[in-house]
């Protein structure tokens, strides 16, 4: 298939691995030093917890969120909200220098009008995963989603359209920023149970911010 003009294709690129359209890892892209105390005060401020799902399932993953919609999961379902049911409070705004560090990782892929309104904040240790999913809560599925990786390494699993098709394995380093949208948005991924390990910036630990337009 020709590459078409409007297809946000990404090139490939020195420090980059391509995915798909509009879809790669741009590698080493974060500045960790200026993000870690960040997600330490977002989380000061909306503490870590770990989520059920509809199903009843709690999540091995310990989420929080910033930004001004947050996403949630509970026995009614999956969907954002604007104050943290846990503390009553709005979440904590999206600091600036999180914001543009999404901008730009967006725009350098192909998506430069990206305003991320939801930042979901991941938490995991090691035995923690994800489960292949689609993020398809989100009312714009026009806008991209920028996800950075911090702290320990993670199997990152990047399948396709169908939930049967069977996933790339992906090696995501703190610093690694993951961007897909236009016609991978809808692919399905997950993350493979965290190996043990202890890094200098986070310990036994890795976080992982996703970027979300989702109002
Ligand atoms: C993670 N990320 O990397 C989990 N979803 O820890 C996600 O589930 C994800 O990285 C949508 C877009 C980017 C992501
Ligand atoms: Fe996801």
């Amino acid at each position: 298939m020709a590459a078409q003009p409007d297809l946000p294709l990404s090139p490939p690129a020195p420090g980059r691995t391509p995915l798909g359209p509009g879809a790669a890892v741009l590698h080493g892209y974060a500045d960790l030093a200026a993000l870690l105390p960040e997600v330490r005060a977002i989380a000061a401020a909306a503490p870590f917890r770990h989520l059920v799902t509809p199903g009843g399932h709690t999540m091995s993953v310990a989420m929080t969120n910033c930004g001004a919609l947050g996403w949630v999961s509970d026995r009614r379902g999956y969907r954002y909200e604007r104050t943290d049911p846990q503390t009553g409070r709005p979440w904590p705004p999206m600091p600036a220098a999180l914001r543009a560090l999404a901008e730009a990782a967006a725009a350098a892929v192909g998506f430069p009008d990206f305003a991320p309104d939801a930042c979901l904040v991941n938490r995991y240790v090691p035995g923690a995963r994800l489960t292949m999913h689609q993020d398809r809560d989100e009312g714009d599925l026009g806008a991209p989603i920028v996800s950075v990786s911090i702290g320990l390494p993670a199997v990152f699993l990047w399948g396709g359209l169908r939930r049967a098709d069977r996933p790339r394995r992906l090696r995501l380093e703190s610093g690694d920023v993951v961007v897909w949208g236009g016609p991978s948005r809808l692919v399905f991924h997950g993350v493979d149970p965290l190996p043990d390990g202890d890094h200098p910036l986070t310990g036994a630990c890795r976080f992982n911010l996703t970027f979300r337009r989702a109002a």
